[in-house]
């Protein structure tokens, strides 16, 4: 195999043309392969086939641009192809919290029935520890394909973070689980096209393992942080100025309070230990528990806030970001959907108003599309999202109410998480 390197690393077919997947299939392709990128979205296929990316990052323009230059196409079905990475979501069952591995499925049974012989197929989707022997190799074994033989495994979780996606996919160190040094070999030399970063070769499922590790471990931190903030506000101290004297001894690195934990990753990947461990993942569940009710926690401080100043009227309340971090525009898992949801559940929804510039579409109600009028149509604003645009026009909000949950905000008086 290690003789047809070269040939190999030309002919990859990326499957999942989302967050993780685009990227990937750009920058295999602007490095020298030929890419094709598919996706079960025929609407999104069109999209990119048209020459227009489907949601924004920095970089990310440039890189299509390169791309197309280069050799990528896009298409709906499944090709013939020598590489295979398959980067599909894997949501969690919400009774289980196990994982739900049918997208990955559907897309290994789309590729075996096109692959060629000695292909390798990289799982770069996030799984839970175990799930390729569960499910992936049994997948593969009862179609009469001989793993090792006929195809090759390999699980290369990917680790990039949403508003530094190509950055991160340049330089960010990889691990890659594999069967056989030789695969691992391969797939290093695939990577090594595009990234600068250290690669770790392991077993898949310690390269399983290691992914979920890493997005647990944050999610704990950020639920330590949450907590703090809930002590520190019933002792009415300033959870802000305490984690930065306590960060400033060698040893402690404590991270930022905030609204709740969103987005498809670090919201989802820990309940996978919990799903399969329920009695060996205590901190992990309480830590997960701690960080989705900080949407409640915030609806708490607004109606505090509320009754402190004179009980205001809630249809002048209005609430700033719908995406789950600063910059991007992914909603997923969005605490600012959260406290949506649980507003209905207060009979209150009606009169929610809200605003993100990066939401152009209409996804809840009352939403504005520009800052200046949502800032007109209300007397508080409750920061969710520290947008650069509202850190770049604080001016505006001068004469408001503000409850600043990102800690964002340098004006007096603002009240805090
Ligand atoms: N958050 C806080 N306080 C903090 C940091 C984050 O409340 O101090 C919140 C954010 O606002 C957001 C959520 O946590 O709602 C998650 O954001 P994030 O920026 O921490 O992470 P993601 O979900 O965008 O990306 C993570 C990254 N994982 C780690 O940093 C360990 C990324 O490297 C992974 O590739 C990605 O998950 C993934 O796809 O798994």
């Amino acid at each position: 195999m290690r003789k047809g390197i070269v040939e190999l690393m030309k002919n990859v077919c990326v499957l999942g043309m989302g967050y993780t997947g685009l990227p990937t299939a750009l920058m295999l392709a602007a490095y020298g392969s030929d890419v094709v990128g598919v996706d079960i979205n025929q609407a999104l296929i069109e999209h990119l086939q048209e020459g227009k990316l489907t949601f924004s990052e920095e970089g990310l323009a440039e890189l299509f641009n390169q791309a197309l230059s280069n050799s990528i196409h896009f298409q709906s079905n499944c090709p013939e192809a020598q590489i295979y990475i398959v980067a599909v979501p894997t949501p969690f069952n919400i009774d289980t919290k196990r994982i739900d591995p049918s997208f990955l499925v559907t897309a290994i049974n789309n590729i075996l029935d096109v692959y060629l012989e000695g292909s390798i197929i990289i799982i770069e989707s996030t799984v839970s520890p175990g799930t390729i022997d569960r499910h992936i190799r049994p997948a593969i074994e009862k179609r009469g394909i001989i793993i090792g033989k006929h195809v090759h495994l390999s699980h290369a979780p990917e680790r990039i973070i949403p508003g530094s996606t190509i950055r991160e996919l340049r330089e960010n160190a990889r691990v890659i689980g594999a069967d056989t040094q030789e695969v691992a070999e391969a797939v290093r030399e695939l990577y090594a096209s595009f990234c600068s970063g250290d690669m770790v070769v392991t077993d898949i499922k310690t390269a399983e393992m290691a992914k979920i590790v890493e997005n647990t471990y944050r999610d704990i931190n950020i639920a330590f942080a949450n907590e703090l903030a809930k002590i520190c506000r019933h002792d009415d101290l300033d959870v802000y100025k305490i984690i930065k004297i306590a960060n400033m001894h060698p040893r402690v690195d404590i991270l930022q309070p905030g609204p709740g934990v969103g987005g498809h990753c670090i919201s989802v990947d820990p309940w996978f230990l919990v799903g399969d461990h329920p009695r060996l993942s205590l901190l992990i569940h309480e830590a997960r528990k701690i960080n989705d009710s900080m949407p409640e926690f915030v609806l708490e401080r607004v109606y505090d806030i509320s009754r402190e100043n004179g009980d205001l009227d809630i249809s002048r309340i209005g609430f700033y970001g719908l995406t789950y971090k600063e910059n991007v525009d992914d909603i997923r898992e969005s605490p600012s959907l959260q406290i949506v949801e649980s507003m209905k559940k207060h009979l209150c929804a009606q009169h929610i108003k809200i605003y993100d510039p990066f939401i152009k579409a209409n996804i809840v109600l009352n939403q504005y599309h520009d800052l200046d009028t949502f800032l007109a149509d209300v007397d508080m604003v409750v920061i969710l999202v520290a947008h650069n645009e509202i850190k770049e026009n604080m001016g505006k909000l001068k004469d408001k109410i503000i409850l600043d949950t990102r800690n964002c905000c340098d004006i007096d008086g603002v009240y805090t998480l």
